[in-house]
């Protein structure tokens, strides 16, 4: 059944892969799933007929035969259910690794939106540089309490899983803050994550939209 994902038509980084389309894209690979990519411009994704899809008017979402999906996290897990490659087939491995894709979006990602919320949104209030201070402060306190867990292992347990993609896709959006490499074993970490081959066609396919020439209108 052909799977259909929704994207930005273009993505205000430019296409550095920071649009949660890519953690969707980046699931698909790694478990060898072809897809393709309906693009949807920032109007459009506020229609009824996107809203459809997505009650928040947003991307991504997943169409597979009659199946609609939003939300990164629950595409991801259905993803990782459906096909083999994202969780180990032991039970409290796999329960290990759904633990690992939960923290990353409820307990890491959660102070990270807020960076970006500080920085994008909140730029010009008078108390900015304040609440940049406390929220890097609390983004810090996270990364190390993950950065000692992770000490020295290659992914966060044992085999790569669908806790790592979510991880690492979430720390990513560090990457220009400079925070990451406070913490060389993370930045290690989501370097081995970037050089997935899965992770590569992702990332390459996400740029290739975002960087091609864009109809006039
Ligand atoms: N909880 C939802 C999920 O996990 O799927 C959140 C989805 C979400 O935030 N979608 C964003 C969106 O559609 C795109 S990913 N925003 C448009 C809107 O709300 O109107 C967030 C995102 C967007 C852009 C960048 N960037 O350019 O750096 C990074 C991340």
């Amino acid at each position: 059944m052909t799977i259909t994902i929704t994207a930005f038509e273009r993505s205000p980084d430019g296409g550095m892969g920071l649009a949660r389309d890519t953690r969707v894209r980046w699931a698909l690979e790694e478990v060898g799933q072809p897809y393709d990519v309906r693009l949807v411009s920032f109007r459009a994704m506020k229609e009824p007929e996107h809203l459809k899809r997505h009650p928040f008017g947003q991307i991504p979402t997943y169409e597979e035969g009659d199946l609609t999906l939003f939300e990164t996290g629950a595409i991801i897990f259905h993803i990782a259910e459906r096909h083999s490659g994202l969780l180990p087939n032991n039970h409290n491995a796999r329960a290990r690794a759904i633990t690992w894709m939960f923290a990353a979006l409820n307990t890491v990602e959660p102070p990270i939106l807020e960076l970006a919320i500080a920085l994008f949104q909140e730029g010009d209030k008078p108390w900015r540089d304040e609440r940049l201070l406390l929220v890097k402060e609390r983004i810090r306190r996270r990364l190390q309490q993950l950065a000692a867990y992770l000490g020295n292992a290659e992914w966060l347990d044992d085999a790569f899983s669908a806790g790592d993609l979510m991880m690492v896709s979430v720390l990513l959006r560090l990457r220009r803050s400079g925070i990451l490499d406070e913490f060389p074993n993370l930045a290690a970490y989501v370097a081995r994550g970037e050089a997935r081959p899965a992770y590569k066609k992702a990332f390459a396919d996400q740029l290739a939209i975002n960087t091609a020439e864009q109809p006039t209108d």
